[in-house]
C-alpha cells in the first residue's frame, strides 16, 4: 500500500478529487498553505495498492494545470529576500510524492 500526497492549485483540488472518486480512488482534501508564496492551495491524500499507484497519478496529472503566478514586490519570501518588482513563478500542476505505507486499517 502507498500513500500518495498530492499538493494542487485550489483551484484544481475539487476537479483532482472528483476525478480520483470516479476513476475508483479514495481521497482526501486538505486546505494547504505553500510556503514559499503562502497562497492557500490543496493537498490530496490517496490510499492506493502499489499497481494502481501510476492510475491515480495519471488522474491527478490530467486535472493539476501549471499556472503563472506573481509574487508582488515587497512580498517578504525569507532569507532577507524581498523582490523590489513583482515576481513571476510557475506554479504546479501537482507537487505529488510517493511514501510507503507501514499498515492500513478501516475500523
Ligand atoms: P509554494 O511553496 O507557495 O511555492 C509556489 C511556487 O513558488 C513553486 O511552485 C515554485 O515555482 C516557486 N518556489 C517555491 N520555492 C521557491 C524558492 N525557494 N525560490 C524560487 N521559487 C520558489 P511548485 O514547485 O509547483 O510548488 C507548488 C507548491 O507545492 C508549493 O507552494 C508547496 O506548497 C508545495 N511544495 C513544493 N515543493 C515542495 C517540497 N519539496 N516539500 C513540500 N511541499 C512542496
Amino acid at each position: 500500500m502507498k500513500l500518495i500526497i498530492a499538493i494542487v492549485s485550489r483551484d484544481d483540488a475539487g476537479p483532482v478529487t472528483r476525478a480520483l472518486t470516479r476513476a475508483g480512488f479514495g481521497s482526501t482534501r486538505l486546505a494547504t498553505t505553500g510556503g514559499f508564496l503562502r497562497a492557500e492551495n490543496g493537498t490530496v491524500l490517496v490510499g492506493v495498492d502499489e499497481e494502481r499507484v501510476q492510475d491515480a497519478v495519471e488522474v491527478i496529472k490530467a486535472e493539476a494545470h501549471a499556472r503563472q503566478q506573481t509574487v508582488p514586490a515587497g512580498l517578504g519570501l525569507g532569507y532577507d529576500y524581498y523582490p523590489t518588482a513583482p515576481v513571476e513563478v510557475t506554479v504546479g500542476g501537482a507537487t505529488i510524492f510517493v511514501v510507503d505505507i507501514e499498515r492500513f486499517e478501516r475500523v
